[in-house]
């Protein structure tokens, strides 16, 4: 018999649920046979995520293999800017590239165009009609800070210069970018809802590189304004926000965006979040993902202080996303031990 409760949904509801839920950052992809086996078919990583069919299977594979309590759409927060009208590929070994934005003529030429992204709403519609009836489903988006990061560089891994300049020296340019992504976001956000996820997370992968008054504008305000619009039409639906690395930030963050929970990078102390951020909202996080590799003692004991600081009204999580070099025997042992957690 299934339990018709969702205990992911609980814990966003301030409820408390029959058992701590978890899933993981990056829970399908490169650690999995099965997925290397279909991404070995697809002709390139943007061919699976705008595939119905394929972006549906890779959602449910670790569904079918763990017990996880929710399910996250295959997708990636760069089809924005490719619906945006930008070029983009994934090549080999070397991450995303991306048409850059370089001037103020490429920055007004952006439109979002939402019939490019149809297959994602396609894939949500079939994941919806698989998914156990236990298990939530999460819909995402790229925080406006972090996407406008790939859009100004054209690619990852760089430490991102050319937009740490764009917020020193050209203000108003980086205003008008955050401004279109925030409409986009809630086009694209909005979409997904109404094709059936029932979750959202925001991933500020980048906001570590901004602090104090940089802060404030470019991660904070942008996604007050994104949260704020979904909430108008979309008040039942919780946000989950990840600003990583957001150092000494991640309470403004909590208080000030609107956010229903947020997620902890790997860096936060917990006994410092159970005082200062868990008696504000609810939390997701934040094991290591080098000790998920590891495996055995080392991991149980790190996820064993994660649960007794902060559980059982907190989402297991990843602190970042799984690795490829991870056995997917570590996270069956992962998801049972944390299962089997009594408060
Ligand atoms: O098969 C492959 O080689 C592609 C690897 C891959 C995968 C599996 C990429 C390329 N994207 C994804 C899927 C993805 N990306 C998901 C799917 C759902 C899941 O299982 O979690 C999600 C939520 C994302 C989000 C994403 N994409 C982020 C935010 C989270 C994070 O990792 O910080 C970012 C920064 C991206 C950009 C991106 N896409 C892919 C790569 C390798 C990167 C990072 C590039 C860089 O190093 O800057």
């Amino acid at each position: 018999m299934y339990k018709t409760e969702k205990p992911f949904l609980n814990v966003l509801a301030g409820k408390k649920p029959d058992h701590m839920p978890i899933w993981l950052m990056r829970q399908a992809g490169r650690y999995l046979p099965e997925y290397r086996d279909l991404r070995s078919k697809a002709k390139n990583f943007l061919n699976l995520c705008l595939t119905p069919e394929w972006a549906c299977e890779i959602t449910l594979q670790p569904i079918k293999r763990f017990e996880f309590d929710a399910a996250i759409l295959f997708a990636d927060i760069l089809l924005v800017p490719m619906a945006l009208g930008l070029d983009l590929s994934f090549q080999e070994g070397e991450g995303p590239v991306l048409e850059q934005v370089s001037d103020e003529i490429k920055l007004s030429k952006l439109k979002f165009d939402n019939e490019k992204v149809l297959p994602v709403y396609d894939a949500i519609s079939r994941i919806k009609l698989k998914l156990p009836p236990q298990t939530a489903f999460i819909g995402f988006c790229g925080a406006p800070w972090t996407v406008a990061c790939y859009m100004i560089e054209g690619r990852g891994k760089t430490g991102f210069p050319k937009a740490k300049a764009w917020v020193k020296e050209q203000s108003k340019l980086l205003q008008k970018l955050i401004e279109t992504l925030i409409d986009a976001s809630e086009i694209y956000l909005g979409q997904q809802i109404d094709a059936g996820v029932e979750v959202i997370q925001i991933f500020d992968s980048w906001s570590g590189l901004l602090v104090g008054e940089d802060f404030q504008r470019w991660v904070i305000e942008p996604t007050r304004e994104l949260v704020r619009r979904m909430k108008t039409k979309y008040p039942h639906i919780p946000i989950i926000g990840f600003p990583r690395e957001a150092g000494r930030h991640y309470k403004d963050y909590l208080t000030q965006t609107g956010v229903d929970a947020m997620s902890l990078d790997p860096s936060v102390d917990v006994q410092r979040a159970k005082v200062e951020l868990q008696t504000l909202k609810p939390l997701q996080g934040n094991l290591d993902p080098e000790l998920l590799v590891k495996g055995g003692h080392d991991m149980f004991i790190a996820a064993e202080k994660i649960m007794t600081t902060l559980g059982p009204n907190h989402i297991f999580n990843l602190g970042h996303g799984v690795v490829p070099q991870t056995p997917p025997e570590n996270v069956a042992d992962l998801v049972k031990f944390v299962h089997a957690f009594q408060s």
